[in-house]
């Protein structure tokens, strides 16, 4: 017997956590996958995490979604660039209460740009947004992710405030960057074939011009 419910299509997006030591990566992984998490110790990430799970975008979508965590620390740099090969996106991530995290984030970007071979789609987010005791404005956040060309979010692991907003849309970007390349390549594919049958035409009618 049919259930009547229609499947959705699934698609499959890598995202990569970036950012300074304790800027709060870990922090947001385990929120978006509903971990405990105790906010009183912080323990640094050694080399790189992962984690899965399923975001449904709408009706018809939704996105296996794998998160990777990766250390803040200088020292385990080359374990995570082999990750970026692979990425769809990236959170950059700083802490809206350390200003050293948020200056850099452009080396961050930088790394990005040379390490994953791809366009990947990239957003910056300010963690720790419910501290008072901030080094960093919204507003000028929001001006270096303008000059970045890339999205800017504030987000709260602690209190659970725009996590899981701000991986669904990095999600969401993934996957409308992936339709426009494929209708790219099928607008491509169709001029292609247009070309190839006018191409035969043309040399079949100077075939037929042929006297020998
Ligand atoms: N107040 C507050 N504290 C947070 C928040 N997110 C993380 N923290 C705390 O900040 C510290 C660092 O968080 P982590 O998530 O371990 O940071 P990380 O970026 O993964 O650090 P590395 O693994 O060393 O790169 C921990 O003590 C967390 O409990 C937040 O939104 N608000
Ligand atoms: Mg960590």
């Amino acid at each position: 017997m049919q259930s009547g419910k229609k499947e959705r299509k699934q698609k499959k997006v890598e995202l990569l956590l970036l950012g300074n030591c304790a800027v709060g990566k870990t922090s947001i992984l385990r929120r978006f996958t509903n971990a405990p998490t105790a906010f009183q110790t912080y323990i640094p990430t050694v080399g790189i995490d992962l984690v899965k799970r399923t975001l449904i975008l709408d009706d018809e979508n939704e996105a296996c979604v794998k998160l990777w965590d990766t250390a803040g620390q200088e020292r385990f740099r080359t374990i995570t660039r082999a990750v970026y090969q692979r990425c769809d996106g990236a959170m950059v991530v700083f802490d809206v209460c350390n200003r050293k995290s948020f200056l850099a984030v452009h080396d961050w970007i930088k790394h990005i740009e040379q390490n994953a071979p791809h366009c990947v789609a990239k957003c910056l987010v300010g963690n720790r947004a419910d501290l008072l005791e901030r080094e960093v404005s919204q507003d000028e956040a929001r001006e270096t992710a303008k000059e970045l060309g890339v999205p800017y979010f504030e987000t709260s692991a602690k209190l659970d405030r725009n996590v899981e907003e701000t991986v669904t849309s990095l999600v969401q970007e993934v996957c409308n960057r992936n339709e426009s390349t494929l209708e790219e390549s099928a607008i491509i594919n169709a001029s292609l074939h247009r070309l190839s049958v006018e191409y035969n035409s043309l040399t079949k009618s100077e075939d037929s011009w042929c006297s020998c």
